[in-house]
């Protein structure tokens, strides 16, 4: 492991629904809920003002709505999202050639390979600054956690949240961790927490105790390898910008074209588990399942569905894939089959040991993206909660709410104060959808930035610098 502090972590802080405070001012400080507003809706994500009401992703929207009755529910507006994720991600790629996203929000920066930091003091600097330009550029807050490993980096990122940077010092790491609960370490999820409770561990100390050999025989030889490792807060995973296998899939043509519909589904598992074989053979787990049919006429088609965390459990892998195969016509007979998994990771950040046991960790998490306007009632369905819309007289606005035929559009952008509400019919001529403004706008994005917090001489200079941006 290296000797400093070089690997950065970034967690944006509460990212959907801060995007939809940063532009939408009436919001700001108050509970907001993104999510699926559908019967079968779920959260992905509540501000930290509701979350002290006990709302968090993943959770039923109905359950939501009963904890938190007065906050706002808006629609995921996930091209705004992504827009404001790859700003972000550039503002990463400026420290380093090696960012290794994660999700839309987070990611690992390796600031040693950038030549950003090489010790403590350069690299709180470096997150120092970070977090100034991310504020200046976008609006939004992020949490640095900066460490020696991957593993650290992002607990400490975790600890810094919200709106915070936590630093762990090189070879403080294990005293840190101890008296933590097993769960902060990564891929510890409800089950495997549960699993090593009841045989008297709950602290990473009482786990490194415990012995490899005992783990081993706690959680199987792959995973009880892997949680000594982390015990001993030993992490030698490096940053990887590009993986070199961006996907690991397998397929089959057949002879003759298979017309059974039950023949379809077995080849389809028989698939999933081979590719599972082979995911694992590569000591990788993979987020997205995708399906490939080609039908007797040469017509190829390729289904996927992404899923909350990276799996490497087959049955999860033939679950996605029969999924798949249910939305796909088979009837004039299938001439290839394939089965992938894309979007690697080096291992599960969900729950290992609850998909190895068949119990999904979040059986709701999939539900989080699945489509929520296609949900809701055909009034609603033109103006999805949260979205941005244009009145001709009165500008630029947002939907409140909608049904019984009429809109509530609160009218207000990013720059602008609160605004206020006016109701129309849904059918309103002079209303119609509108795209995002930019959150912060164009003139003024990047015009803060911390652009004289040099890093050169970082190690006299921090104290001073830092004070500068916060
Ligand atoms: N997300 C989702 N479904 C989930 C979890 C998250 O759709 N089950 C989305 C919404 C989040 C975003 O991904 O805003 C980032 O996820 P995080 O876990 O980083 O959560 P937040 O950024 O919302 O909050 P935090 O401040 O805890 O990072
Ligand atoms: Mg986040």
């Amino acid at each position: 492991m290296r000797n400093a502090p070089t690997i950065l972590h970034l967690d944006m802080d509460a990212f959907f629904a801060s995007v939809e405070q940063a532009s939408k001012p009436s919001l700001r400080g108050k509970a907001v809920v993104v999510g699926g507003l559908g019967p079968r809706g779920v959260v992905a994500t509540a501000s930290y003002e509701a979350r002290v009401f006990g709302v968090h992703s993943a959770m039923p929207m109905a359950q939501a709505r009963r904890l938190a009755p007065n906050a706002a529910y808006l629609v995921p507006r996930f091209g705004l999202y992504r827009s404001i994720s790859e700003q972000v991600m550039a503002l990463l790629r400026e420290l380093s050639p090696l960012v290794e996203p994660l999700s839309l929000d987070e990611a690992f920066v390796d600031l040693e390979a950038g030549g950003t930091a090489w010790d403590e003091p350069s690299a709180r600097l470096a997150g120092v600054k970070l977090r100034a330009d991310i504020r200046a550029a976008t609006g939004l807050t992020g949490s640095v956690g900066l460490a020696a490993s991957k593993m650290l980096a992002k607990i400490a990122s975790e600890e810094a949240k919200p709106d915070g940077l936590v630093l762990i010092e090189p070879g403080t790491e294990r005293a840190l961790l101890g008296p933590m609960s097993v769960r902060t370490l990564p891929g510890v999820g409800p089950a495997t927490g549960d699993h090593l409770r009841r045989a008297g561990i709950t602290t990473v100390d009482e786990l490194a105790e415990a012995g490899e050999d005992e783990l081993v025989r706690l959680v199987g030889k792959a995973h009880g390898h892997a949680l000594y490792a982390m015990a001993l807060a030993q992490d030698e995973r490096p940053v990887v910008a590009e993986r070199e296998t961006k996907s690991v899939s397998v397929e089959d043509t057949y002879d003759v074209d298979i017309h059974d519909r039950i023949r379809v589904g077995l080849e389809v598992q028989r698939l999933a588990d081979r590719c599972v074989r082979r995911l694992r053979g590569a000591g990788l787990s993979g987020r997205t399942i995708v399906l490939k049919v080609r039908r007797y006429d040469f017509s190829t088609l390729t289904r996927s569905e992404t899923l909350r965390g990276p799996t490497d459990d087959p049955a999860v892998v033939r679950e996605a894939a029969s999924r798949l195969l249910d939305s796909v016509d088979t009837t004039g007979g299938v001439r290839l089959l394939g089965v992938g998994v894309s979007g690697l990771a080096d291992y599960t950040q969900e729950d290992l040991f609850a998909q190895a046991a068949g119990v999904r960790a979040d059986p709701a998490a999939e539900e989080t993206v699945a489509e929520p306007v296609a949900e809701e009632t055909p009034a609603e369905r033109h103006w999805p909660s949260g979205h941005d819309v244009r009145h001709t007289e009165y500008g630029h606005g947002w939907v409140q709410g909608s049904g019984l035929g009429r809109v509530t559009v609160r009218f207000e952008t990013p720059d602008s104060e609160p605004g206020r509400v006016r109701t129309f019919r849904v059918d309103d001529p002079d209303l119609e959808r509108a795209d995002p403004l930019p959150l912060v706008p164009a003139g003024e994005a990047g015009g803060e930035r911390a652009a004289d917090v040099r890093l050169e001489g970082a190690a006299n200079g921090v104290g001073a610098a830092a004070g500068d941006v916060e």
